[in-house]
């Protein structure tokens, strides 16, 4: 059943416009039923908004206004975003529909009839922009241990749901992946939570406190709980026919279970959900649905957090970047590309507009819309813009890249979300993409080595072959793309006229504009700092990167010398053996290269095999010892900095012609160096 996906996103709380967390998470859910759908799977994609709760009536206050109409102005700003950013959810929820009302209320009230749910009087301590309490034990110096802020001490009748009655049957649950965690190290989060007794979960709210809510159907002067309702979302969304409740009839289970929708669906779901709201996930969600009698959803996919600057970027921090102005300056396909591809799900990564710029002109822009371009262009003069037949015999690169195009295929045609997209215990879409586009590198490598342009004077086949492979590879990379960059991926298929995937001699190539404009990134300009006198261990202005590749400039603005950056300290003295005049320096042929392809050297723990491209003819095998702290995907695609005059040396018996330039940090461990932006392959480091 795994080629049927039910995806999910977190239903956003309407007390503020979208954010790139948002967007991120919906672009990733959007792609995941993408990449089943490419598969041959069936998905159901649901996305929506969070309507109820203190968050929404403290936003509604402010501005003024009842929670009810603040929500029906905002929910809007969600609903009309997804499709813009090429997001296609089946069903958008609000929780504020009279159907999601019936299913909390029916919920509640079959709880109740079970005895699951019971009230009591509960004195602790109250977070009140999180809604929780929190025991004694839990709060940190009289702050609430999720968010900081000060809680307050209250006493309350509520209602309850018997949360503890399921922590084992959760565990097991945890255990044998009957609900997966991804990434894995979530997974021990939770069964470390899960050490400590599950606590019961107060599920009401005093009318009097809150009023904003469902109101409970055995209690009028209580709401639900903001999570309670929230959760079940994902179970509205499978039951679209289910009447109001009545005296007479309020179960939820029973007409679940006869709901064609749920049938099809449920388990087979994949909640996508930011690591701030695992525990909601997967301890008050999984307990909920087993006290009511159903399955634990299948896999909960938690994602790490957009950072700006190494701080979560968050609305109430105020570093938030605004998601309209990324999709209108960069477009949709760009903004998914960078999400998807940056960011290894479940980590954190640091989001800045300067690495957006670099995705987009190193892998879209470069690799993949200028490989197009050149194509095409050679076809039109050469062929008539015709494409060429495929007479002669590959050349050896074009032969491994058709090799490795057709493996990336058969393990996407043979596989489904779960190899695709997930290993059990791993989202691996960033690696997904790497791997694709590591196609198009090999592509503009063949074009490089196999020169149809020149050949077509000598060898009229030859060229036609290497055009005609080539253009079948880049429509591979564009359907293996397509969950990724869907409209740049159809318009590809639409210009080489291969909708079905297939490329055919003679078809007329349709010309256009290029897929991926490159932009431009101004670096902010920074102003050399003049050193103080004072001690030293304050004198860290010049970074290692500096020091190594310039270091006639360190000097010159310091005027005493060089600076070790781990002790802070200056070597007063410079010997004069140490200096060197600027054309003994300039005899140094330092280049800037795009790392072209990288991978690990067998048998050797510190070696990384690299081809870059230095602007030559054919691009340069490197060796060079960073295995130990560069992933090789990690370096596809970037420009680094080569000596490129050193003498060819053996390295595990492989030749290097070259060596990549490296500033070591702290601990001693070596970090490649990338040009602030991007600059022409080849180009002389001064
Ligand atoms: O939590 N980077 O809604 P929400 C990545 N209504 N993701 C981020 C982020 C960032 N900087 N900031 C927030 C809620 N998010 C509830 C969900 S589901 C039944 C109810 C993510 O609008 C965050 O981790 O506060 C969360 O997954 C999502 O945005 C929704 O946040």
């Amino acid at each position: 059943m795994s080629n049927r996906l039910y995806v999910t996103t977190p239903i956003y709380y309407v007390n503020d416009k979208p954010h790139i967390g948002h967007a991120y998470c919906t672009i990733l859910a959007d792609a995941l039923g993408r990449y089943t759908r490419l598969n041959g799977g069936e998905t159901y994609f649901l996305t929506g908004t969070d309507e109820h709760g203190q968050k929404v009536q403290q936003a509604a206050e402010k501005r003024g206004v009842s929670p009810k109409q603040h929500v029906d102005e905002l929910f809007s700003a969600f609903k009309d975003l997804w499709p813009t950013l090429e997001c296609a959810p089946d069903r958008f929820i609000r929780t504020t529909e009279h159907a999601h009302v019936g299913v909390v209320q029916r919920a509640l009230w079959q709880l109740h009839d079970q005895g699951l749910i019971e009230d009591r009087t509960f004195e602790g301590w109250y977070c009140v922009p999180d809604e929780r309490f929190w025991t004694e034990k839990e709060i940190v110096e009289g702050k609430c241990p999720d968010c900081g802020r000060p809680v307050t001490r209250l006493q309350e009748r509520n209602w309850f749901f018997l949360m503890s009655r399921f922590q084992q049957r959760l565990i097991d649950a945890v255990q044998t992946g009957e609900m997966a965690i991804v990434p894995a190290n979530r997974a021990n989060e939770v069964l470390g939570f899960l050490r400590e007794p599950l606590q019961d979960l107060c599920i009401s709210r005093p009318k009097s406190r809150l009023s904003w809510g469902i109101e409970l159907p055995f209690d009028r002067d209580f709401v639900a709980y903001v999570w309670f309702d929230a959760l079940l979302n994902y179970i509205t969304a499978l039951a679209p026919d289910l009447p109001p409740p009545t005296q007479d009839d309020h179960q939820l289970t029973k007409h679940l279970l006869a709901s064609p929708m749920y049938q099809k669906w449920w388990p087979h779901v994949t909640h996508c959900l930011g690591k701030d709201i695992l525990t909601t996930h997967a301890v008050y969600w999984p307990t909920m649905l087993l006290a009511l009698g159903l399955p634990v959803p299948r896999r909960l996919v938690t994602t790490g957090w957009w950072l700006m600057d190494d701080a979560k970027m968050s609305k109430s921090i105020g570093n938030v970047v605004d998601p309209l102005v990324l999709r209108d300056t960069y477009g949709p396909d760009v903004m998914r590309y960078f999400f998807l591809r940056e960011m290894a799900v479940g980590q954190d990564a640091n989001f800045s507009e300067e690495a957006v710029v670099r995705r987009n002109n190193a892998d879209l822009a470069n690799d993949l819309g200028n490989l197009l371009q050149r194509v095409i262009g050679m076809c039109t003069r050469s062929f008539d813009g015709k494409i060429p037949e495929a007479a002669g015999t590959p050349s050896f690169v074009l032969a491994d890249a058709l090799l490795y195009a057709q493996r990336l295929q058969s393990v996407d045609a043979a596989s489904d979300f779960e190899t695709v997209a997930m290993t059990a215990s791993q989202a691996r879409l960033n690696r997904t993409i790497a791997d694709t586009m590591a196609l198009t590198q090999k592509l503009n490598g063949v074009l490089t080595a196999d020169a149809p342009f020149k050949t077509v004077l000598t060898d009229r086949d030859a060229a036609a072959t290497t055009l005609h492979h080539v253009l079948q590879g880049i429509v591979i990379a564009a359907q293996l793309l397509a969950p990724v960059i869907p409209a740049a991926s159809a318009e590809i298929l639409r210009r080489v006229r291969a909708e079905d995937g297939v490329v055919r001699a003679g078809v007329q190539l349709l010309e256009g504009p290029p897929l991926f404009p490159k932009h431009e990134w101004k670096a902010p300009v920074t102003t050399p700092v003049e050193l103080p006198v004072s001690t030293p261990t304050e004198l860290r202005v010049t970074t290692p990167t500096e020091l190594k590749v310039q270091p006639g400039a360190a000097e010159a603005t310091s005027g005493r010398g060089l600076q070790d950056f781990r002790t802070g300290e200056f070597r007063s003295e410079q010997e004069p053996s140490n200096l060197v005049d600027i054309d003994t320096f300039s005899r140094n042929q330092l280049r800037v290269g795009l790392v072209l392809t990288a991978e690990p050297v067998p048998k050797s723990k510190k070696l990384l095999r690299l081809t870059i491209n230095l602007g030559e003819e054919t691009p340069r095998q490197i060796l060079s010892g960073i295995a130990e702290t560069v992933a090789p995907e990690d370096l596809i695609g970037k420009q680094v900095l080569v000596i490129a005059n050193l003498p060819p040396r053996l390295m595990m018996g492989m030749e290097s012609r070259g060596m990549l330039l490296v500033a070591e940090d702290a601990d001693g461990k070596r970090v490649p160096l990338h040009p602030a932006r991007d600059v022409p392959n080849g180009v002389l480091v001064k």
